[in-house]
């Protein structure tokens, strides 16, 4: 399903700042009504200048008019309206797609549920001005934090993140984040069209793509808090695209290792 043109056109042309100006940050939603107002606010607080891209997949519980509510208020304020739920990872392409066609030279992406601090946002955007391509909020770096999260999901998270370390063979700490900033450059080199992870396979496969592609990634430690309120939207169909995804980059990445010695 082709997403519909937001009504609201801008963009920002000034370079990059510690301010944030340049900056467009992608919030996902799917039932995040509770949680929508005050992540919007905290990010406006902190970050005065930063435009924000709301990609509303129809929630049933109104988010997205509730979008529409904030950005009439606020002209950095966008929403995008899709017409049925289609994954986090269809959601961000499309939120790429739309901040890529206007001046945007970072792009960030944040979940609404607060489980990412806007207040942390200004560390990742110094280290794109320090020259960093992408940036990853982790949580698995010294300083890194986890609150609230139960036993079962911290094992599952820092499963994912050895078995992804091992099976690619990269050195990031917390591959599976969603906490992130992008230079404009690197989603513009590589080939967002033949992404198909729709999970939180989706964060390992765009940094897989950033590595290949030669661009830097840094990961900057953050505290990464639980939902308080709402749904979480993590199922055993998530895990197991990333497993067998993974499996497959890392064998094919071997391979072609493998073949270019016998060249
Ligand atoms: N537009 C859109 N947003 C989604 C979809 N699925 C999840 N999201 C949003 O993506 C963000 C992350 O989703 P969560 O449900 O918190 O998933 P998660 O962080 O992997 O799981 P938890 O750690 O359990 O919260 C939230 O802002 C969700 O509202 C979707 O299909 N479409
Ligand atoms: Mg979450």
């Amino acid at each position: 399903m082709a997403p519909q043109t937001p009504d609201a056109v801008g963009g920002a042309s000034r370079p990059v700042g510690p301010a944030g100006a340049g900056t467009l940050v992608i919030i996902p939603t799917y039932d995040e009504r509770e949680n929508l107002p005050s992540i919007v606010d905290r990010l406006r607080t902190s970050l005065h200048d930063v435009h924000v891209l709301v990609v509303d997949d129809n929630s049933p519980d109104g988010t997205g008019d509730l979008a529409d509510a904030l950005a009439a208020a606020d002209d950095r304020i966008h929403v995008m309206h899709r017409t049925e739920k289609s994954g986090l990872g269809g959601a961000y392409l499309a939120g790429f797609a739309w901040a890529l066609e206007r001046e945007y030279a970072v792009i960030v992406e944040m979940d609404a549920d607060g489980s990412h601090a806007p207040e942390q946002l200004a560390r990742l955007l110094e280290r794109i001005n320090a020259g960093a391509d992408l940036v990853i909020g982790s949580r698995y770096v010294p300083g890194g934090k986890l609150v609230n999260w139960p036993t079962r999901r911290k094992l599952l998270s820092q499963g994912a993140n050895t078995y992804s370390r091992l099976a690619l063979g990269v050195r990031v700490r917390d591959i599976t984040a969603g906490y992130r900033a992008y230079r404009r450059e690197v989603l513009e080199k590589i080939d967002l069209a033949s992404v198909e992870s729709a999970g939180y396979c989706f964060q390992i496969d765009l940094a897989w793509r950033t590595i290949q592609a030669g661009f830097s990634v840094a990961e900057v430690p953050i505290t990464f808090t639980e939902r308080a309120v709402g749904e979480s939207k993590m199922s055993g169909e998530v895990v197991s695209e990333a497993f067998l995804k993974v499996a497959e980059w890392g064998w094919r990445h071997r391979m072609d290792k493998l073949r270019r010695r016998h060249h």
